[in-house]
């Protein structure tokens, strides 16, 4: 480490970062069984689980820093931040009178070349079709990865846990591909962040219930970051084209990526072995720090997804992690039973204070 970790915060403080801009990130459509439907990744969201975090009184709750675009540039193109950038100016010049959608892709035997035109564009950097770009998509991914960047600041200033509020989520947005309602990678461009600041090892631990597709991408040949996805079994749930137990890394990644996928109905205990085993390779690894992509659709009633896990088991989860003692950023990804959503996201939060009150 190049940078010296300041001193103890209060007991048992795990400050939260989180800006209302995330609001400007308001799509009307999700192309979802065949029909548009209002996104299941709404505002609503995030303002159920600030109010939970504020009546919880987890700790300070801090606006976040702003940071220019180097952070992000670390982990993706420059050409898809561009595309990102202008995607919904371009789909509005065009005189197109919804959201932006991709309905073309660079499929088997195709051109892999990037289009002039917006449509060609957008198949070429989405990965799926469910996310429309809208007004305010990029300033809200923007305000996203401030969030997430501040958080991993915090790490490096000496707080032992904070937790990221980003809206919009991040973990399926790979080097170059947006899509599963992510445009920037939060936790990876918080990852490279600490890396840039140092750190010799970071472990990402990603527990939503979706495959980290885009995080096990930017790290895929990387022996400097452990990324450990706990998910749906791909051969059943999205994104389908990532996430099976036989990738392992490449290059000198190589065993530095491990996936967890379960089959649909898995209850909390075979998840929580899975967790276990995870943290076992975590703690041999020895990070400064651990990232965790935590989404909560692991929730027996989410709308979207199929594990079983019930309020009380995040509380076991959060304490599990906790028990580690690694200085931990909590990076918000899925979690869409708005009823639930807050304190179930809260009680992983709790646990963790519990099993590492400094
Ligand atoms: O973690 N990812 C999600 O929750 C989004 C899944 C999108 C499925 N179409
Ligand atoms: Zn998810």
């Amino acid at each position: 480490m190049g940078q010296e970790r300041n001193t103890l915060k209060p007991e048992g403080h795990l400050k939260t970062i989180y800006s209302d801009q995330h609001r400007l990130r308001d799509a009307k459509t999700e192309l979802y069984g065949g029909e548009l439907v209002a996104p299941f990744e709404r505002p609503s969201r995030a303002d159920t689980i600030i109010n939970a975090v504020r009546k919880a009184d987890l700790g300070a709750i801090d606006q976040p820093e702003k940071f220019s675009l180097e952070p992000v540039l670390a982990v993706h193109s420059a050409d898809f931040v561009a595309f990102l950038e202008t995607a919904w100016t371009q789909w509005q010049q065009s005189g197109y009178q919804g959201e932006a959608i991709p309905t073309v892709w660079p499929a088997r035997r195709m051109q892999s070349r990037v289009p002039r035109f917006i449509e060609g564009k957008l198949g070429y950097y989405a990965l799926a079709a469910e996310t429309s770009i809208c007004e305010g998509t990029w300033a809200a991914a923007l305000t996203s990865k401030d969030v997430a960047v501040t958080g991993a600041q915090g790490l490096l200033e000496g707080e032992q846990g904070v937790f990221s509020l980003c809206r919009p989520p991040g973990h399926h947005a790979a080097r170059d591909l947006y899509g599963g309602y992510c445009f920037l990678n939060n936790a990876a461009i918080a990852t490279q962040y600490l890396r840039d600041a140092d750190a010799e090892r970071v472990a990402v631990l990603d527990i939503d219930f979706h495959h980290g597709n885009g995080t096990q991408d930017i790290f895929y040949e990387r022996a400097d970051v452990l990324f450990c996805s706990l998910h749906g079994d791909p051969d059943d749930a999205f994104p389908h084209f990532l996430g099976y137990a036989d990738e392992t890394g490449a290059g000198s990644g190589v065993g530095y990526n491990r996936n967890y996928p379960m089959p649909p109905g898995t209850p909390f205990a075979q998840w929580r072995d899975a967790l276990v085993d995870a943290l076992r390779h975590i703690k041999q690894f020895a990070p400064q720090f651990l990232i965790v992509s935590l989404g909560v659709d692991t929730f027996e009633n989410d709308p979207i997804s199929f594990f079983k896990l019930t309020t009380p088991d995040y509380l076991t989860a959060g304490e599990l992690i906790g028990n580690l003692g690694i200085p931990t950023l909590f990076v918000m990804e899925g979690g869409y039973d708005i009823e639930e959503v807050g304190t179930n996201t809260v009680n992983v939060l709790t646990g963790f204070k519990a099993a590492c009150p400094n």
